[in-house]
């Protein structure tokens, strides 16, 4: 697992509100991810006690991807695999905060004939609001511009706020726009990867994928990293039920058990707790 970036890569992303890391995985790790997301999928989708959105339906967005979140409370190996400290500190370097927290996990598999992901901010919909909100999204899959691939609006991370994120619904593609017509004119970065290949996704950075027009799925694994001291802004969003009820608006989300501290500077100045 390459987590050391460059000065310029750490840049690339303060001006961008991206960064892709070509080589993220090496070809062995890769089976690794590919096997335990894989795993953790059959059985996540067995239980039928998910999140939501993963059987499709008729919906546009049930189409848009199978998604399943928290897969690492499941699974062992993605659990290993993803609470990494050094993982965490790369996250909290890039985002410029003391410390992270993981949010949440969640595969998102874009079937063959699988809608586009429509263009949308992704912290407005978190639990918190942070311009630290950092994700980062491992392709389990190449991901071309014909099974799905990620496009960004560079740059969009600075003018964004906190009210507005868009929609992965019927509305479509582009429905953002209208809430940003100041965007329409930004060419986006069409963001093509290898399997095993990742990249950090600022929460404010507007950004999409295409409609998987293949016959096989596209996979990709992402984490939600938030800043170790987020305060709740009142929405539930993805957190689990346990935890949103001992919640009011302005506490710190510090829960332990659910939102694992990845990684902190703040505990010894050096690599933290798992
Ligand atoms: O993988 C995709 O299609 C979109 C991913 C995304 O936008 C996200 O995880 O926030
Ligand atoms: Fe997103």
């Amino acid at each position: 697992m390459n987590t050391q970036v460059t000065n310029d890569q750490v840049e690339f992303y303060l001006e961008n509100g991206f960064l892709i890391i070509d080589d993220f995985l090496t070809g062995s790790e890769l089976s690794s991810w590919q096997d335990a997301v894989d795993e953790a999928i059959a059985q996540h989708v067995s239980r039928d006690d998910t999140y939501h959105n993963q059987k499709g339906g008729d919906s546009y967005y049930g189409n848009v991807f199978v998604q399943c979140v928290n897969l690492w409370k499941t699974s062992e190996k993605v659990k290993q695999l993803i609470l990494d400290p050094q993982l965490g500190r790369l996250a909290a370097d890039l985002a410029g905060t003391s410390g992270v927290r993981l949010y949440h996990d969640h595969a998102m598999v874009k079937q063959p004939w699988a809608n586009p992901t429509n263009f949308h901010v992704d912290n407005p919909y978190d639990p918190f609001y942070s311009h630290q909100a950092i994700m980062f999204w491992v392709a389990l899959d190449d991901t071309t511009v014909q099974n799905g691939c990620l496009y960004f609006l560079p740059g969009t991370h600075k003018t964004s706020g906190f009210e507005v994120g868009g929609s992965l619904g019927e509305a479509g593609i582009g429905e953002l726009f209208r809430e940003y017509p100041e965007w329409s004119a930004i060419e986006p970065c069409v963001a093509e990867m290898k399997a095993g290949a990742g990249v950090f996704i600022s929460g404010m950075v507007a950004h999409a994928a295409g409609p998987n027009m293949t016959t096989h799925p596209r996979r990709a694994f992402a984490m939600l990293f938030m800043p170790e001291d987020a305060t709740f802004n009142g929405k539930k969003s993805a957190l689990p039920d346990e935890v949103f009820e001992k919640l009011k608006a302005g506490d710190v989300l510090a829960d332990d058990e659910h939102l694992p501290l990845v990684f902190s500077y703040r505990e010894d100045g050096s690599l933290s707790v798992k």
